[in-house]
């Protein structure tokens, strides 16, 4: 597809911040196409003959970066579905076939790789909260989650990896004056005013 005629925009920030949450709302604001790359992975790793299942299990479990080969080939394949789909959707095509990239790049490898090689993105939406706020909000929602990464286990190996391979990709982008940082500690409501308000401003 023609990078010229998308716009992307990455939400980044630590597990449980609100990433996906915020970008719920946001879809029905303004007709975003919502891609969550943990979402893809982990529907990947259910799908029937992928290749990739255990592959994306252990990455999961353990917190770790699924190799970018797959997390960007998933996420060019419902890039590419979702321009089809929606190609009929007056908001979005009228648009610039807005999409958020939610949870991606995580890693600085993959940010320089896709900007590069798929779409460079407009913006970056960077939710920050405490680890505190986070754990408590993970936990809570491990109760009923399933996802098999809402242990104290697995959230203290994802803190770690978020803090060592993506806080140096929000860097890279803070530097290139892209980022929008939202203090992702109050309500989903207060988060979302801040949030709309950020938007509105990009898209005017
Ligand atoms: N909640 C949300 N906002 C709240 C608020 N303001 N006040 C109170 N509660 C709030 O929210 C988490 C929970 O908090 C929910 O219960 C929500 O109701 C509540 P959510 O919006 O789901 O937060 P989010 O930031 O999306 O958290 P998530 O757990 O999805 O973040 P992660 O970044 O950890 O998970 P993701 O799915 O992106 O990735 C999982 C794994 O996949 C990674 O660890 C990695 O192993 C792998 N991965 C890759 O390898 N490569 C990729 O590119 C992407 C993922
Ligand atoms: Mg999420």
């Amino acid at each position: 597809f023609d990078p010229s005629k998308v716009t992307v925009i990455y939400v980044l920030g630590g597990p449980g911040a609100g990433k996906g949450t915020q970008s719920a709302r946001l879809v029905s604001d303004f007709g975003f196409c919502h891609l969550s790359a943990g979402d893809l992975l982990r529907a990947e790793q259910n799908r029937e003959g992928s290749e990739y299942g255990s592959l994306i299990r252990t990455h999961i479990k353990e917190g770790t970066v699924v190799p970018m080969e797959v997390t960007i080939k998933l996420l060019q394949n419902a890039m590419k579905a979702a321009l089809q789909d929606k190609a009929a959707d007056p908001l979005w095509a009228n648009g610039r076939g807005l999409f958020l990239i939610d949870g991606f790049p995580r890693k600085m490898d993959q940010a320089l790789k896709f900007d590069e090689d798929v779409c460079p993105s407009s913006l970056v939406l960077f939710y920050a909260t405490t680890e505190e706020v986070m754990l408590g909000r993970l936990l809570e929602r491990g109760k009923t989650s399933g996802r098999e990464d809402d242990n104290v286990e697995s959230i203290k190996k994802r803190f770690r990896t978020y803090n060592e391979q993506t806080m140096p990709v929000i860097n890279h982008y803070k530097a290139l004056n892209q980022v929008a940082e939202i203090d992702s500690s109050g309500t989903v409501e207060e988060v979302h005013d801040q949030t709309y308000k950020t938007i509105s401003k990009l898209l005017a």
